[in-house]
């Protein structure tokens, strides 16, 4: 609903337009700045942007037929003048989502056909249960599920607890993405980049008082990191009170389709009934069954607050998370390795992920052990309060018994999907044997009234704005009579090594077997990256970009990828075009911004076929 009325005083209202900005914090930039993005809506737009039932009942009753500033005045009572309509307030709520909002009008968004199973009534069952709506797990996709659907008027309760790991490591509101992931992640590749920017620096003509080496202070970065993080988890606390969501802070299980029992840290119990149930409750990291690995080793969900500087660190795994942990590690200055069991990155595009072993490997002295498994971790020394212990670990490399001392072993051999613990079986809710993950086409179970998002959903991309858009469209299908449902396919994403990897589409190897050796072309080239240390010209020569296009489709781009700095924010830019269906000529087309890294994509014209050589092109024509 307020989704609604926002797009409509978007659209039609000049007058709040300038209390409508997007305000937004850069996650690549100062910690200590982050308050000056704060944005502080009037006092009419913040009861308006935190409508309860009633004011929206309020705004109906009023005879008020336009959203703007002297409309909100007159319902909130400071103004006694009626305002002249522009827009009219739709009255059936079912049909106002559809009509209005931003999901209906772009051309990507799929509609469910109406005998979809999920496409229910926006009416709910509220008087027989305590609530219309309740979700199990507070993270990006149960947040967001919950608050759009008590802005739409349902009555919902969130359900959030955090198991702590085996070393204790335990966070707030939020779930992974804000505590043991995406965000520490990406401030934590930041401060290696900081480290690598000082060389960059002097190159510029800074100079460091002294003339002193650079320094890094773990305990610093981590506390300003938590600091962060803990101002996130009362934020998220206080959003859901403005929209009347009741956040419980207790482990839920599934009784029965419609009762949850629950337990808090102090044992307290509580039951309640639903008319829906959402199941958002993520994942968390696997341990390898081998001797040690629980007692002395650590995950990404205990490095992002880790109380000492992990000193020389193993990574197990050659998954995204392994080699980002390994990246800002090792650009952190620690002796950094990583084991790989077979190839790196897999499900990626491979000529990319081997090009991000070497650039980690050549620029920023990651080592890498091949074809290796660990065996057992014995403790040499305890870890400390403020020191990090020493570990014997014990690995098989092609047969062969390697052994190798480390401070610190992290794991990061993928994750378990949470449902094992949470009652699914007493709902009758289905799970994939194979990977415990629920498999739910427009995110509905097979038991009809339990839903379920994010990383607990088989067979989808475990990224949290997939999350938070698949819960945000279920919620307003749920309680708005929206059809809109969230399309998995073509969705962008970066890894955070050194040397950014951003990719949408197919990987060429997929693209090659789905329309035949004949039918693609890829075009690619090498570039130098202006935004970073043009003069000393680190990592330029790992910097890549290609366009996967098909023949049989006019050269429609199937897949984009960029190895480079800030390869996040070219790929988000470029895959509004990917999703709008470009070709190459669209990109040859395409005017380039000079200079930047960016605009290498719209000058590609070396085909992988043609076997020429790619060299380090010159600047500027
Ligand atoms: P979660 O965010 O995991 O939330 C689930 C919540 O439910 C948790 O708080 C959990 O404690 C709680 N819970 C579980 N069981 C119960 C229960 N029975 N009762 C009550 N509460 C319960 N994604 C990106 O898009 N970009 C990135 O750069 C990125 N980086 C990542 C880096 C790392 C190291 C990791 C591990 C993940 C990263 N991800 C990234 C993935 C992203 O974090 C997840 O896809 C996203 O958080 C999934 O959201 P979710 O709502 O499904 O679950
Ligand atoms: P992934 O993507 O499932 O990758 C697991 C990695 O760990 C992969 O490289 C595996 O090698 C490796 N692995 C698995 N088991 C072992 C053992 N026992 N020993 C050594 N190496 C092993 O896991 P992530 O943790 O990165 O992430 C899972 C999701 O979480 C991801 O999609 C993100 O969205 C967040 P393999 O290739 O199988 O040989």
């Amino acid at each position: 609903m307020i989704g609604t009325f926002s797009t409509s005083v978007r659209t039609l209202s000049p007058l709040l337009s300038p209390l409508l900005r997007h305000y937004y914090r850069p996650p690549t930039t100062s910690l200590s700045n982050h308050k000056v993005f704060f944005s502080s809506p009037s006092k009419a737009l913040r009861q308006f942007i935190q409508a309860d039932r009633a004011f929206l009942q309020r705004i109906r009753s009023s005879g008020v037929s336009t959203i703007n500033q002297s409309s909100l005045r007159y319902v909130s009572g400071t103004s006694s003048k009626m305002p002249p309509p522009i827009f009219p307030i739709p009255d059936e709520r079912a049909n106002t989502v559809a009509k209005t909002s931003s999901d209906a009008s772009a051309s990507v968004h799929h509609q469910m056909s109406p005998q979809s199973p999920a496409n229910t009534s926006p009416v709910v069952d509220g008087d027989k249960f305590d609530y219309d709506f309740v979700v199990i797990g507070g993270g990006s996709g149960g947040l967001a599920a919950s608050k759009e659907a008590s802005r739409l008027g349902a009555k919902v309760a969130v359900f959030d607890y955090v198991q702590p790991t085996p070393i204790g490591t335990k966070w707030g509101l939020g779930g992974t993405c804000v505590n043991v992931g995406c965000i520490p992640k990406k401030m934590m590749h930041q401060a290696s980049l900081l480290g690598e920017a000082i060389e960059d620096a002097k190159s510029y003509g800074w100079e460091l008082a002294g003339g002193g080496d650079k320094k890094h202070n773990w305990g610093a970065m981590v506390q300003s990191i938590q600091d962060f993080i803990h101002s996130l988890n009362w934020k998220y606390k206080v959003a859901l009170r403005d929209v009347n969501v009741s956040y419980i802070n207790s482990y839920a299980k599934l009784i029965d389709k419609n009762h949850i029992h629950a337990v808090n840290a102090k044992g307290k119990e509580v039951t309640v009934s639903a008319a829906k149930i959402l199941i958002a409750t993520g994942g968390r990291p696997k341990y390898p069954e081998i001797p040690g690995a629980k007692e002395y080793g650590i995950t990404s969900d205990d490095i992002f607050s880790l109380q000492y500087p992990p000193g020389k660190t193993l990574c197990v795994g050659a998954s995204y998370v392994s080699l980002e942990c390994a990246g800002f590690l090792a650009g952190l200055g620690f002796d950094t390795t990583v084991m790989v069991r077979s190839i790196l990155l897999r499900g990626f595009d491979q000529d990319m992920a081997e090009r991000i072993g070497r650039a980690m490997e050549e620029s920023h002295h990651v080592k890498f052990i091949r074809g290796a498994v660990p065996s057992k971790i014995e403790e040499i020394e305890p870890r400390q309060d403020g020191k990090a212990g020493r570990l014997r670990v014990t690995s098989t490399q092609n047969g062969k018994e390697i052994v190798e001392e480390y401070n610190t072993v992290l794991f990061a051999v993928g994750r378990d999907a949470c449902t094992s613990t949470i009652g699914l079986e007493k709902a009758g809710v289905k799970v994939n044997p194979d990977s415990g993950k629920i498999n739910a086409e427009y995110e509905q179970t097979n038991v009809p009234n339990i839903y379920a998002i994010g990383d607990v959903l088989d067979g989808r991309p475990e990224l949290t704005p997939v999350a938070i858009q698949a819960g945000n469209k279920l919620a307003r299908r749920l309680f708005a009579g929206s059809k809109v449902v969230y399309d998995y396919e073509m969705v962008p994403t970066t890894v955070f090594t050194p040397v950014e990897y951003g990719c949408i589409g197919l990987a060429e190897e997929v693209a090659l077997k789905k329309y035949g050796k004949d039918n693609i072309e890829v075009y690619h080239g090498r570039y130098r990256p202006v935004t970073t240390r043009p003069i000393a010209g680190y990592g330029e020569e790992h910097c890549y970009a290609k366009l996967i296009c098909n023949k049989l489709d006019d050269e429609r781009v199937v897949g984009l990828h960029v190895l480079g700095p800030n390869a996040g924010e070219i790929t988000q830019g470029f895959a509004l075009g990917m999703r709008l269906g470009a070709k190459k000529r669209d990109f040859d087309d395409l005017t380039g911004i000079h200079p930047t890294d960016a605009e290498n994509f719209v000058s590609l014209l070396i085909t992988r076929s043609s076997g020429v050589d790619l060299s380090l092109p010159q600047c500027c024509g």
